[in-house]
């Protein structure tokens, strides 16, 4: 093994100093953002510690499995902590109203994957070469030598699977199978888990697919494409916000589709974009940064004020600005 970097040598010691540890993740939690959340809370438990789990969110149901004792809940008011950590948020905004619950801290932890990371902590290791924040929390573990019990590593696989889309996105490293194997070895159930994560989609999802596949648009000589996702969609189907996560990789997964763009409706003038890029001639993480948000080279999104035709004009504009500067 290489020698662990110094700045987890600076968090085993925040933690084994403190009694209570309060871990918090972004909105709209995706299976890293639980498995972190959960495996870290799981591992801190173990070790006496008096650990809270908060989301503003709830646990999305595909991931429910990974918390039958459901150790993640919403924030609550007047609390202190000896400690607070992140986990996979981007930014102190990410947290959303988690984050005005945690001002009574000693201390303020960030492990993050994310490129954009603003930092926004005491303490924050951020490592974008990783492509999940669930093989932080696997190395951090490994290092303070802090058991990985079978239900630990659920939660890590999860996180780690989730993020590489099953270990195909050009971020997955060799290391990543080899903690991958080392959760396996630990426990991780992989049949459970792909059956729950991946082969468990609720009907009313199918339906917003059936409903994207009839309504997505293709651009600029196929390579970009988009879909709307209005209200009424979620309300017509029978489905959640929730149930949209990973419907960008069905147009992603076009050939000639170089750009794949969601546009969900937040509010009537707002609107909430994923983007995601099949190419290094692409970076996402620039075009969703224009907007005020951010992410990583391959998938990133922000929220954009206006009318939703406005939007859509100005984000398919840089799309196409990116893809000719490149060309
Ligand atoms: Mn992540």
């Amino acid at each position: 093994m290489k020698p662990h970097p110094k700045i987890l040598d600076k968090i085993i010691e925040a933690v084994e100093g403190s009694s209570t540890i309060c871990i918090v993740g972004h909105m709209r939690p995706d299976g890293d953002c639980i498995g972190s959340q959960l495996g870290l809370t799981l591992a801190l438990k173990n070790l006496g510690k008096e650990v809270t789990c908060w989301n503003e969110d709830s646990v999305p149901d595909k991931l429910a499995f990974l918390d039958p004792q459901k150790l993640v809940q919403k924030p609550r008011k007047d609390r202190e902590f000896d400690l607070v950590i992140a986990t996979d948020a981007a930014s102190f905004e990410r947290l959303g109203a988690t984050g005005e619950r945690i001002s009574q801290r000693k201390l303020f932890i960030n492990i993050d994957h994310h490129a954009s990371n603003t930092r926004y902590a005491d303490i924050n290791w951020v490592s974008p070469r990783e492509p999940s924040t669930g093989e932080l929390i696997f190395r951090l573990l490994k290092a303070a030598n802090w058991p990985i019990t079978p239900a630990i590593s659920d939660c890590l696989f999860t996180a780690v699977s989730t993020d590489t889309g099953s270990f195909q996105y050009p971020s997955t490293r060799p290391s990543t199978y080899h903690v991958a194997g080392e959760l396996v070895k630990r426990g991780a159930n992989l049949a459970r888990i792909c059956d729950e994560v991946y082969q468990s989609f609720p009907l009313a999802r199918v339906r917003l697919v059936r409903h994207m596949y009839n309504k997505f648009r293709l651009v600029h000589d196929n390579q970009i494409a988009y879909f709307w996702l209005k209200k009424a969609d979620y309300v017509r189907t029978g489905s959640e916000s929730n149930d949209s996560e990973g419907l960008i990789d069905h147009i992603r997964a076009i050939d000639p589709v170089v750009v794949a763009c969601v546009f969900e409706e937040v509010e009537p003038t707002l609107t909430r974009i994923s983007l995601r890029s099949k190419s290094d001639r692409v970076n996402v993480n620039h075009i969703a940064g224009q907007f005020g948000g951010g992410g990583h080279p391959a998938a990133a999104g922000a929220r954009i004020e206006g009318t939703p035709l406005a939007v859509q004009r100005r984000v398919i504009r840089a799309v196409r600005q990116a893809l000719d500067k490149n060309s």
